[in-house]
């Protein structure tokens, strides 16, 4: 058996366990990266595609910014429809802060390549890690690199790899509660070759179910249905999406432009949170903790937040053997965890129509938002979460 030894062991090369080992390369902190999928895999998989301004600052700040400034699409205000009104929200009016699009496989290119550059190059198809010991004197992992089975002896575990990832699963159900929620529909997300509907975002309710207007480049627009939890691909051919979308949209909206659907895929909409997000030498990090609605798109901005403040507390402990962040590090973190989930629950709740919704339902809604477009004071508490200040400051 092969013996290999680090500081930090990494579970999952997204964007937590990537920006993790990223800045603790930054540190001159050495650590290994174990991740189950393929390198093209991982650089090709559609997710989350905007940046809260903190998220934006950190990858500039970590070198890692250049391709995002150049490619990336920072937007100042976003759109929201309903009643066959559009009302346009501008966050750096409300906040003074802008989000960034660019999309969540670029962000993870762009943290590989940094690997590479750092001679880091992260351990890729490796299909099989086990924790086998986060309390003892070492941290042990086990798997096959390079077809020879390996024992991995480290500090620590950054437990990155995601909701189905191996880390939290190796947490005493003793020691670990879980929180849930699901709501009672998903979200059909297509990637099509055409242009966005909008240079911005568009938010848009409707009693037939909500629609967002996305983009992932200037002619990728990403575009999201609400669709009931059961319902299957194959009842959504293409040309009934875009009819779909353009009934939501209304009849006068022509801004909606047909063309070549690349991907497709239905996403559930649930919440969840384990608690605490460490066990011995074990960190979780990013989705391998909570899960988000993607709604208010903050799952990839949670995940980056938690690998900063990892990072910071494994340099604290290595640089001055101060434990306290490591020792604050769960609390810390889920103090930020439920201030996304709330918003995001809320943000759900105020764009989607529900099963079994009744006039009095769809008018409660109708108020809500017209409130949060008339009240200066309502509609900057909403900015302030929507582009992620708000949480920033339930961080101690
Ligand atoms: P990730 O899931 O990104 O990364 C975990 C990594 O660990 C993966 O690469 C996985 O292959 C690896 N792994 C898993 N098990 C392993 C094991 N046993 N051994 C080694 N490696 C292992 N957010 C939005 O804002 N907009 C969206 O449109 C959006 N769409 C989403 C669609 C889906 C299907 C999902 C699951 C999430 C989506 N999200 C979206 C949220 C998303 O952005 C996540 O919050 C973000 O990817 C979390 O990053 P990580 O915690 O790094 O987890
Ligand atoms: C996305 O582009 O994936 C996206 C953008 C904004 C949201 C949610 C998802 O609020």
């Amino acid at each position: 058996m092969r013996a290999l030894r680090c500081r930090v062991v990494i579970i999952g090369a997204g964007p937590a366990g990537l920006v993790l080992a990223h800045r603790l390369g930054l540190d001159g902190i050495d650590s290994i990266v174990l991740e189950h999928r393929s390198r093209e895999y991982v650089e090709r998989r559609v997710r989350a595609g905007l940046l809260e301004q903190g998220t934006a600052n950190l990858l500039r700040d970590s070198g890692v910014g250049e391709r995002m400034d150049r490619e990336g699409a920072v937007h100042d205000g976003f759109e929201l429809c309903f009643g066959g009104e559009r009302h346009r929200l501008s966050t750096v009016e409300l906040t003074g802060h802008a989000v960034c699009m660019y999309s969540q496989q670029q962000v993870v290119k762009d943290l590989i390549r940094a690997r590479v550059a750092a001679d880091a190059m992260p351990y890729f198809g490796v299909e099989d890690v086990t924790i086998d010991s986060v309390s003892g004197e070492d941290a042990v992992v086990h798997c096959t690199l390079d077809d020879e089975p390996v024992e991995i002896r480290a500090d620590f575990v950054g437990g990155c790899d995601g909701f189905h990832g191996v880390s939290r699963r190796s947490i005493p159900g003793d020691v670990l509660s879980s929180y849930r929620q699901s709501f009672p529909f998903g979200w059909l997300g297509i990637l099509a070759r055409t242009p966005p509907v909008s240079d911005e975002l568009v938010y848009n309710v409707h009693e037939r179910g909500f629609t967002l207007h996305s983009m992932r480049a200037p002619m990728l627009s990403r575009q999201y249905l609400q669709v009931s939890p059961d319902d299957d691909l194959a009842m959504w051919p293409d040309d009934r999406i875009w009819t779909e979308l353009g009934t939501r949209l209304g009849p006068d909206d022509e801004r909606l432009v047909e063309g070549p659907i690349l991907e497709k895929g239905i996403t559930a909409m649930r919440a969840f949170v384990a608690e605490p997000m460490q066990y011995g030498r074990l960190f979780l990090a990013g989705d391998a903790a909570h899960v988000v609605p993607p709604t208010a798109a903050k799952g990839l901005n949670l995940a980056v937040e938690d690998a900063r403040m990892l990072a910071e507390a494994f340099a604290a402990w290595y640089f001055s053997g101060n434990r306290e962040p490591l020792d604050n590090y769960s609390r810390d973190c889920l103090a930020g965890v439920w201030q996304a989930q709330e918003f995001s629950a809320w943000m759900t709740q105020l764009l989607h129509s529900y099963p079994g919704d009744t006039g009095f339902d769809l008018r409660l809604r109708q108020a809500r938002l017209r409130h949060l477009v008339d009240s200066p004071t309502a509609a900057r508490d909403f900015a302030e979460s929507y582009v992620g200040v708000a949480r920033a400051h339930s961080y101690v």
